[in-house]
């Protein structure tokens, strides 16, 4: 899953492609380097970004997801609003990615299952602008206070007419967690591939890679392909990264290894 933010702030390509003609050129060369899944997101969720109103969002993301529908690659749409998520839906994506889990907006969940869309469930502690102030400490089992979660959200999605095939999950690493817990989570994926879906993978220039050896947001390509390429191996089954070329060699070579 190729990262395309089309947002002025986020952490490690913010402002880069704003203008949808850019981000539309970029997402061509992530999928003509190998990403099957195209994110598009207008709204930044990295700690301490503010929210940004639906209309603008949408002004962002629709022009980007229609040009991209038809490139021979899915896009997913990183939205907690299900009004930004229908109107990317309508523009040609197939995926909704909710960093929220379907919490963010009451409207969300019917809307993916009058769709029949995918949908991505991801773990969050809190909200964006303040999940990384003081992180809970889950009881010392953050895999298992995950897994209960998305079991939780999974059975909530279900119960609201959300049929499990279209359900993938995710993590959530960085979104209200320690360093320790990343590393954790990233240690005890297996743990989570017992729920039974699609894991989603997200370590892409995170700021716990940039603590582990003082490396900026665009200087960490090491750092999330060794957590990415180990992630596969733990069994993920997505992996959302903004390097996609250099990913790509990373898994065949890994692949080759593994058998
Ligand atoms: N991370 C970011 C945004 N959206 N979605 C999912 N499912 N998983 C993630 O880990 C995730 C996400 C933050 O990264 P960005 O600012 O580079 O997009």
């Amino acid at each position: 899953m190729g990262v395309v933010n089309v947002t002025p702030d986020s952490f490690s390509d913010g402002g880069l492609y704003l203008d949808p003609g850019a981000a539309v050129a970029h997402g061509r060369e992530l999928a003509a380097a190998g990403a099957d899944i195209l994110d598009v997101g207008g709204e930044s969720t990295r700690p301490g970004a503010d929210p940004v109103p639906a209309e603008e969002e949408r002004r962002r993301v629709e022009p980007v997801v229609a040009g991209l529908a038809g490139e021979g690659v899915e896009i997913s749409v990183d939205t907690s609003k299900a009004a930004v998520a229908a109107a990317a839906l309508d523009a040609g994506a197939t995926i909704v990615n909710d960093v929220t889990a379907l919490r963010g907006d009451p409207e969300m969940a019917a809307l993916v299952a009058e769709r029949g869309c995918g949908v991505v469930l991801m773990h969050m502690a809190g909200e964006p602008r303040t999940m990384q102030v003081s992180p809970p400490d889950y009881g010392g089992d953050v895999v298992g206070a995950v897994r209960e979660f998305l079991a939780g959200r999974m059975a909530a999605a279900v119960a609201a007419g959300i049929a499990e095939e279209q359900i993938w999950l995710d993590p959530g690493i960085g979104f209200g967690k320690t360093d320790r817990h990343n590393f954790e989570l990233l240690h005890g994926l297996p743990e989570l591939v017992i729920l039974g879906r699609p894991l989603v993978v997200g370590t892409s220039r995170k700021s716990f890679i940039g603590r582990a050896d003082g490396s900026p947001a665009d200087a960490r390509l090491g750092g999330t392909i060794a957590t990415s390429v180990l992630a596969a191996a733990a069994g993920a089954a997505v992996l959302r990264v903004h390097d996609v070329g250099e990913l790509e060699q990373a898994l065949k070579v890994a692949a080759a290894i593994l058998g």
